[in-house]
């Protein structure tokens, strides 16, 4: 006989699963005038393991959704001088925000003005006022479906690194970051050797082995301010910050003898595989977009060299 199955100690393990994968905490914006009653959610949601804001004057929008990073708004609808419909008008002009979820929480009961709000800008609609469970699960679950949809946004399935796209954008970001603030900033690019070889006499199951090996070995010896992208299919690139020249090469050759002597199995032998590094330092180039062409000719250099080096 087949004992029956604890369901709510299953979903408990599998909450506990999920939460451990996903260990940030889920970041709420809380938008209302009435500053005891945010206080108030904000308190439950602290409790439930979230990290929230509260905000009650909305000149302030921008700066705050920049600053902290919200996964998800929960907004008010009547606010002094203005309403939440208003508000996420607003942040859907930007497309940095427009696919941030806003949830109305709001005591209108009124269905056309619940539905009004919704089809300007919301994406769901709670109605004050709200027991704390339902509260935090409304929102919990919201947020984590987010997060997954960014992920799959953001980042590569393979190796769990930033897609070109976001790479790109994000060296640019830290470009602009390093001139403001005068600080070295070094970026490369990583192309593996003949990798086409690999591929061709073990397989492309164990070719993707190898992406994912030097995927980690990055990961690991980059700092957390560090950038990292897979740029093409054997290709990475990344923003070093606050990293001057010399210190940009010891890493970047470190890593490079690093992943030389991985070995990995096929079925045939054990193999080894080389990497060659371009580097650039971002200060000798006046605009963002002339960095990563000039990281590509570095990287040209360093194979037409012979491979297994770095060019910066
Ligand atoms: P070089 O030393 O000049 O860089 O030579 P290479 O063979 O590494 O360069 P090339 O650009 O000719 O080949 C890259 C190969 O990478 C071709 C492509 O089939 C393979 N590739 C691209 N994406 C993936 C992937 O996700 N998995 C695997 N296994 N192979 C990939
Ligand atoms: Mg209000
Ligand atoms: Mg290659
Ligand atoms: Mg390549």
């Amino acid at each position: 006989f087949l004992k029956p199955v604890d369901i709510p100690r299953l979903i408990d393990r599998v909450e506990q699963i999920v939460r451990r994968r996903q260990a940030l905490p889920y970041r709420l914006l809380i938008v209302d005038d009435d500053e005891e009653l945010a206080r108030h959610y904000s308190l439950i949601l602290r409790g439930a393991g979230m990290e929230s804001r509260t905000l009650s004057d909305p000149v302030s929008i921008f700066e705050v959704l920049d600053e902290f990073q919200p996964d998800l708004i929960l907004m008010d609808l009547n606010m002094p001088g203005y309403t939440g419909v208003d508000l996420a008008r607003v942040i859907r002009m930007h497309d940095d925000w427009l696919s941030l979820p806003i949830i109305y929480l709001s005591a209108e009961t009124d269905i056309d003005q619940q539905l009004s709000a919704m089809s300007n800008g919301g994406d769901d609609f709670l109605t004050k006022p709200i027991s704390d469970r339902h509260l935090v699960v409304a929102v919990s679950v919201r947020a984590a479906r987010m997060r997954q949809l960014n992920e799959l946004m953001v980042k590569d399935s393979l190796t769990g690194l930033l897609k070109h796209s976001r790479i790109k954008e994000q060296i640019a970001l830290e470009y602009s970051k390093a001139r403001r603030v005068n600080s070295p900033l070094c970026v490369a690019m990583l192309d593996i050797d003949h990798f086409k070889q690999v591929n061709d006499t073990y397989g492309h199951a164990v070719g993707d082995q190898v992406i994912k090996a030097l995927a980690h070995l990055l990961k690991q010896r980059l700092r957390k301010s560090d950038s990292i992208g897979r740029y093409g299919g054997e290709e990475f690139a990344v923003a070093l910050v606050d990293c001057d020249a010399d210190a940009a090469i010891a890493l970047l050759d470190d890593i490079r003898m690093r992943f030389k002597e991985i070995r990995f199995s096929a079925e045939k032998e054990n193999f080894t595989v080389t990497l060659s590094v371009g580097a650039i330092m971002a200060a000798d180039y006046p605009e963002a977009s002339s960095i990563l062409v000039a990281a590509d000719e570095a990287l040209y250099n360093a194979k037409r060299g012979g491979r297994d080096r770095i060019c910066l």
